[in-house]
């Protein structure tokens, strides 16, 4: 102990001695001289040297929490949830503070690399070398520059995961116009939550997430969110958890899922619902509010005289009922919902009628209710029907646009780009022939027609060939070898595809790149983000470098210029003067000039030193069936239904359709996907799932908190603290109801094979006597062959390979969830 504190002692005069050299410098060589004064004074002033704060935004889940970061010396030791981010509050969740794993992760890449290896596959070593960023540029933009001489742009796609707004994903839809690609960009929301979108649109026109008014609810009723461990914005909703149960009245919440998870165990009631049946659940729940005479009549209507004719296998006449806020209510009853009793939909989700009656009673008395869903009951082929069919329920109770209800996310006050793509472009991106082609996902196409992205058909059709070969791909923050459902086929399709990645990590998508234009990592990155929704005001944080990147590293966003730079022709001048990120961001936050945030920000200096613009101001409410705008003072201007359906309802009725237009309009194809008859397609309504495999139990893999979907698998802080639960390290653990394992002789801490019609996968028993008897539990996470040293050692079990590559055909969500498989001893 005394040595080590002389060592100390003596490091630090040394280093003391090293400052007032240098002070004594600057002050013409006196202070030198002058002994020991200077140094106690250096000592005193910063003995380990300054501590710095600098605003960042998390980036471990897509929740963007706005962090405190603490640098000191220049690195980085210590991350908080910053106190003037209303996300955060100042608070994290247990993955925000692992930010510095991340940053110091010793498996990243330390700069651009090629490839040396012409072989591709899981066993192959890429044989990166380094090479600096001049040929990592050029490489890129000559084979780009090649293709569209070639007249062959189309073959260029360019994949994303997390896009952050106005510095990189902002940039990616001008890319493709300029350059003539129809793949610029695809993201990858098909293989995320599309389902809750897309059945929103089908109902209410809003293809987007809901904010919700978790402040005022006093009732959710929960199908497959997973409000505290995953949902979005996870960290947000645990506080809101907490003031909704401390609240008075306290919110009461009923949980629906296939197993025990946090929310469930939290909940007032938990239901365990056969997987895939939430619609027949929301159906039965809609028929008793409509029985019982609990809908809300100002927003929904009424009968036109007072007979109350909604009663169980009766039909009610046309023009007996006046609609308000809703269109089709009438054919919805008469030809659906008149016989979707409590009694039928207890045999279809194993529910029973009376827990199906009482939650329908509470939901159904308690203003305001709201009714929430995600991935559970979306991520199978009926996913959209019964997201509509949850969402009515919102409609039944007027909570749309209430207090205490739910609404829709607004944008933050963007400046616009110095120039205009518009300008810059040649003739082959006016009008090459490269418009003709299809996507290389054939989203949009008559194969997909209702979807907007389709990511995981992207290489099983390059495998293909059709509709086309590609020539180039480059991935930004995704890693479909890994995420994708049946992953597998990825593995053969990218062998002769010129991959380029832009993962600070060697994830599996990595390695099977051509080059790698590794980015900064998120603490290193100037960079904006627009919120995530969640109160529905606009919002938007900024990340601010906390450090000087450690590695040879670059913005992506960045690299997306420089690229574009070097492309011939009027695009390379249109991304010359659009010149860097930091100059996009300078132009965004010009907006602020004249809409200034509540927290004074106003320019691009005052967003990074806050970190967030924000306006506390939702511009619309519903009150009592009337809607009114927010006129600076309150929510005091009616609003036409003109206005109502261009700006909040936007479908084409403008009213929240229980008969979609939106899906009529594409019946034949919902007819020839789904089976049901076109002339009922718009109708909610239930449609049974197609469940993939011939296997007896289902098999679902959610995530845990401290997973951060593929891309967390590297910590070794989280594993560790994982481990006892999911497993981790050599141990990763499938969940069995006890009765389900003992009947195929398999004990607890058995090493089990799960079997699909993709092959198998293996792991170890877990009885878990809370769960469905029929249902398998894996959460995601596990099984990375590469992405880092301590990912790699999760084996065995990675659940997208036992995963068929199935969707919705509506939303075009892949079907996670829906997968039947067996089990054994292994
Ligand atoms: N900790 C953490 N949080 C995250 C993420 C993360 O990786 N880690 N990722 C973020 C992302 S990208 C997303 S998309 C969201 C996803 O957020 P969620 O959709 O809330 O999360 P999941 O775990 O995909 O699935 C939710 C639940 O659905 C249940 N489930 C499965 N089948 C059914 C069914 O048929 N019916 C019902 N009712 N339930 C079913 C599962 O058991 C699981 O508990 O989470 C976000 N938040
Ligand atoms: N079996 C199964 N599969 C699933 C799910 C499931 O529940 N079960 N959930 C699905 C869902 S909801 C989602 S959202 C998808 C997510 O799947 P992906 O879109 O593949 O996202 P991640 O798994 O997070 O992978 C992101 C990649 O980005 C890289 N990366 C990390 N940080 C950075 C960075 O700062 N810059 C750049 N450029 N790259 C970075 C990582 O190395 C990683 O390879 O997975 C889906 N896959
Ligand atoms: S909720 Fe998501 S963004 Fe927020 S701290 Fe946790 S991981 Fe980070
Ligand atoms: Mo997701």
């Amino acid at each position: 102990m005394k040595v080590l504190q002389t060592l100390m002692t003596r490091r630090r005069f040394l280093k003391g001695s090293a400052v007032a050299g240098a002070s004594g410098a600057a002050a013409g060589g006196l202070g030198g001289l002058t002994g020991l004064a200077p140094v106690a004074e250096a000592q005193a002033q910063s003995p380990r040297g300054e501590t710095k704060i600098t605003k960042n935004i998390c980036a471990q889940c897509p929740a963007r929490c706005g962090i405190d970061v603490y640098t000191t010396n220049g690195r980085v030791h210590a991350i908080y949830g910053d106190t003037g981010n209303p996300i955060a509050n100042g608070k994290l969740c247990p993955k925000g503070h692992l930010g510095t794993y991340f940053l110091y992760d010793p498996d990243r890449f330390k700069g651009p690399m090629k490839r040396t290896n012409p072989r591709k596959g899981r066993n192959e070593d890429p044989g990166f070398v380094p090479i600096s960023w001049d040929e990592a540029l050029d490489t890129i933009a000559g084979r780009l520059n090649r293709l569209r001489e070639a007249g062959e742009s189309h073959r260029f796609a360019h994949f994303y995961g997390r896009g952050w707004g106005a510095s990189d994903a902002g940039l990616y839809g001008d890319f493709g116009r300029l350059y003539g690609t129809p793949n610029s960009a695809i993201g990858h929301a098909s293989m995320c939550a599309e389902g809750s979108k897309r059945a929103k649109q089908a109902t209410d026109g809003n293809n987007s997430y809901n904010a919700y008014d978790y402040r005022n609810v006093n009732y959710i009723l929960n199908f497959g969110a997973s409000f505290l461990e995953a949902f979005r914005p996870y960290n947000y909703l645990m506080q809101m958890w907490g003031h909704m149960r401390s609240k008075s009245p306290q919110t009461r919440i009923t949980t629906v899922d296939v197993r025990m998870n946090p929310t469930m165990a939290a909940s007032d009631r938990a239901l365990y619902i056969k997987p895939a049946t939430d619609g027949a659940m929301a159906l039965a729940i809609a028929h008793v509010i409509l029985t019982e005479g609990l809908w809300e009549r100002e927003f929904v209507g009424d009968f036109v005289d007072p007979e109350m004719r909604f009663r169980t296998g009766q039909t009610i006449p046309a023009g007996s009922f006046a609609e308000k806020w809703v269109h089709g209510l009438t054919e919805w009853w008469n030809e659906e919902l008149k016989d979707r009793t409590p009694e039928w939909a207890e045999s279809v989700t194993s529910i029973s009628a009376r827990d199906i009656v009482r939650t329908a009673r509470e939901f159904g008395t308690t203003r305001p209710a709201i009714a929430i869903m995600e991935r559970g009951p979306t991520a199978h082929t009926n996913g959209t029907y019964a997201g509509m069919a949850i969402h009515a329920l919102n409609a039944l109770v007027g909570s749309l646009w209430a207090e205490g209800g739910m609404f829709y996310q607004m944008g933050p006050s963007y400046g616009g780009l110095p120039v205009n793509a518009a300008d810059y472009m040649d003739d082959w991106a006016r009008n090459g022939a490269w418009k003709s082609q299809p996507r290389i996902d054939k989203a949009g196409t008559a194969e997909w027609p209702m979807s907007g992205t389709m990511m995981q058909e992207a290489g099983p059709n390059h495998l293909k060939g059709d509709p086309y070969k590609l020539d180039t791909a480059m991935f930004f923050y995704t890693n479909p070898i890994w995420s994708a459902p049946n992953p597998q086929v990825w593995e053969e399709a990218l062998k002769d595809v010129f991959v380029i990645d832009t993962s600070p990590f060697p994830g599996e998508t990595a390695m099977y790149a051509d080059i790698v234009v590794p980015d900064h990592t998120y603490l290193e990155r100037l960079q904006d983000s627009p919120t995530y929704p969640f109160e529905g005001w606009p919002m938007a944080a900024l990340r601010v470098p906390a450090v000087d990147p450690v590695y040879d590293t670059k913005h992506f966003g960045d690299t997306l210029i420089e690229i574009g730079k070097r492309i011939k022709g009027p695009m390379g001048e249109y991304y010359k003067a659009i010149d860097s990120v930091e100059n996009v961001l300078r132009h965004r936050a010009k907006g602020f000039e004249t809409d200034p945030g509540d927290n004074g920000v106003n320019s691009f200096e005052s967003w990074k030193e806050k970190g967030v613009w924000y306006k506390k101001r939702y511009l619309w409410q519903q009150r009592r069936g009337e809607f009114y705008e927010w006129d600076g003072r309150g929510y005091n201007v009616r609003m036409s239904p003109d206005e109502v359906k261009a700006k909040l309802i936007k479908t084409p009725t403008g009213k929240f359709e229980f008969k979609s237009g939106f899906l009529e309009k594409h019946a034949d194809y919902i007819e020839r996907t789904l089976g049901v008859p076109a002339a009922r397609a718009g109708l909610v309504q239930w449609v049974e799932a197609r469940h993939t495999g011939q296997g007896d139990l289902y098999f679902v893999s959610p995530k845990t908190p401290l997973h951060a979907e593929g891309r967390g698998g590297n910590i070794p802080h989280a594993i560790a603290n994982q481990q006892p639960i999911v497993g981790g390290r050599k141990t990763v653990y499938l969940e069995i109801h006890p009765d389900t394992a003992r009947a195929r002789g398999i004990r607890n801490g058995d090493k089990v094979r799960i079997k699909s019609n993709l092959g198998s996968i293996e792991a170890y028993c877990r009885y878990m006597p809370a769960h469905r008897p029929d249902t398998l539990v894996l959460p995601m996470e596990h099984g990375h062959w590469a992405q880092g040293r301590w990912a790699k050692g999760r084996l065995p079990g990675h659940s997208g390979d036992i995963t068929e590559n199935v969707s919705d055909p509506i939303s075009g969500l892949a079907c996670y969830y829906t997968g039947k498989v067996t089990v054994e001893r292994a």
